[in-house]
C-alpha cells in the first residue's frame, strides 16, 4: 500500500521518469523558509547560486525540517522503499530575467551511484511556472541507461561542471515539470532534463534533494557522506552526516566544508561519461 503516491503515479514514474505535481507544504510555511533563505543571503552579502548551492542541509535547521519531512518523504518511500539516506541537495536559484539556465543532462553522470537508482524531490520554494524556467524533461529517458556528456564552460550554467548530453539526442518530444511554491516534482537519475532562463517576475527558487536506497553505495575512491532520513542503516556504504543544530554555526559550517569537499572530490574522479571539454 503506498504512503503518498496514487497507483497511477508510481506507474507514470517507471513509465515516464517523473511524477509532477506533487502537494507537499502550506504556502505560508514555504513562504517562511524563502524568507529565511534570502535573510541569510541578505546578511552574508552574497546569493546561494553556483558555487555556494550544495548540502544546505547540514547548515540550516530549516532545511533538516524538508529532508525529513514526511511530505517528502512518504512520496519518496512509494519509489524506492523505506530504508533511505539523503546522497546529495543542491539549491537551484535563478534571479527574475536572468541568463541562468541548467543545460540538458542526466543527474547520474557524476554522481557514481551503484545502481543508478537515485531519486530527485526538487521542491519548489517560490512558484516555478514554465515561464519561470521550471524543469523541462524528455518523458520515457530515464529507460536509456547512463549517455555521454560534453563540458561546456559557461558561466550562465548552473551545473557545476558545465556537464551537458553530448550528440543529437532526440529532443523533439518534451514535457515541462510547472510547480507552484510548496509542491515537489520527483525525478530519475537517467532522466534527461533541462531547464530555461527564468522569464518571470519573481526569482524561481528550488531545492533538489536526491535520495537513495541504503543498499546503493558509491563506487569513487572517496569515500563521501550521506544522512540517513528515514528507515535502518545495515550497509556502511557512507559516512553518516551530522544534522544542524544552530544557523549556519561554526560546528556546522565545519562539517559542510568537509563534506562538500569530499563530494566535490568524488564528482572529479568520474571522467567514464565525458566526451569533451567545450568552450562556448
Ligand atoms: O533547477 C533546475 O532548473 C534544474 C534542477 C536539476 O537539474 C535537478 O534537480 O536535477
Amino acid at each position: 500500500m503506498p504512503k503518498k503516491l496514487t497507483p497511477a503515479q508510481i506507474e507514470g514514474y517507471a513509465r515516464d521518469g517523473y511524477v509532477c505535481p506533487v502537494d507537499a507544504f502550506s504556502p505560508e510555511r514555504t513562504r517562511a523558509w524563502r524568507d529565511r533563505l534570502e535573510a541569510f543571503e541578505r546578511a552574508q552579502g552574497q546569493k546561494l547560486t553556483r558555487g555556494h548551492n550544495f548540502k544546505p542541509h547540514l547548515l540550516f535547521p530549516w532545511v533538516d525540517e524538508i529532508v525529513h519531512s514526511p511530505e517528502v518523504l512518504d512520496a519518496v518511500e512509494d519509489l524506492i522503499g523505506p530504508d533511505i539516506r539523503l546522497f546529495h541537495l543542491s539549491v537551484w536559484p535563478k534571479d527574475a530575467g536572468s541568463g541562468a539556465y541548467v543545460s540538458w543532462h542526466q543527474d547520474a553522470t557524476y554522481f557514481a551511484l551503484e545502481p543508478a537508482c537515485h531519486v530527485t524531490a526538487w521542491v519548489a520554494l517560490s512558484d516555478a511556472p514554465v515561464e519561470a524556467g521550471c524543469m523541462e524533461v524528455v518523458p520515457g529517458s530515464h529507460k536509456l541507461g547512463q549517455l555521454p556528456h560534453a563540458e561546456m564552460q559557461d558561466p550562465e550554467n548552473l551545473l557545476s561542471r558545465g556537464q551537458e548530453l553530448a550528440g543529437n539526442f532526440d529532443r523533439s518530444q518534451t514535457a515541462f515539470m510547472p510547480v507552484k511554491a510548496g509542491q515537489f516534482s520527483l525525478h530519475h537519475t537517467h532522466l534527461v532534463h533541462n531547464s530555461r532562463p527564468n522569464r518571470s517576475n519573481d526569482r524561481r527558487i528550488g531545492l533538489g534533494i536526491s535520495y537513495i536506497p541504503t543498499w546503493a553505495r558509491c563506487t569513487s575512491p572517496t569515500r563521501v557522506s550521506a544522512m540517513l532520513v528515514r528507515g535502518e542503516e545495515k550497509y556502511g556504504h557512507f559516512d553518516d552526516e551530522r544534522r544542524p543544530v544552530q544557523e549556519a554555526g561554526p560546528e556546522e559550517r565545519a562539517f559542510h566544508a568537509e563534506a562538500v569537499d569530499r563530494f566535490r572530490r568524488m564528482n572529479t574522479e568520474q571522467t567514464d561519461n565525458k566526451v569533451a571539454v567545450v568552450k562556448r
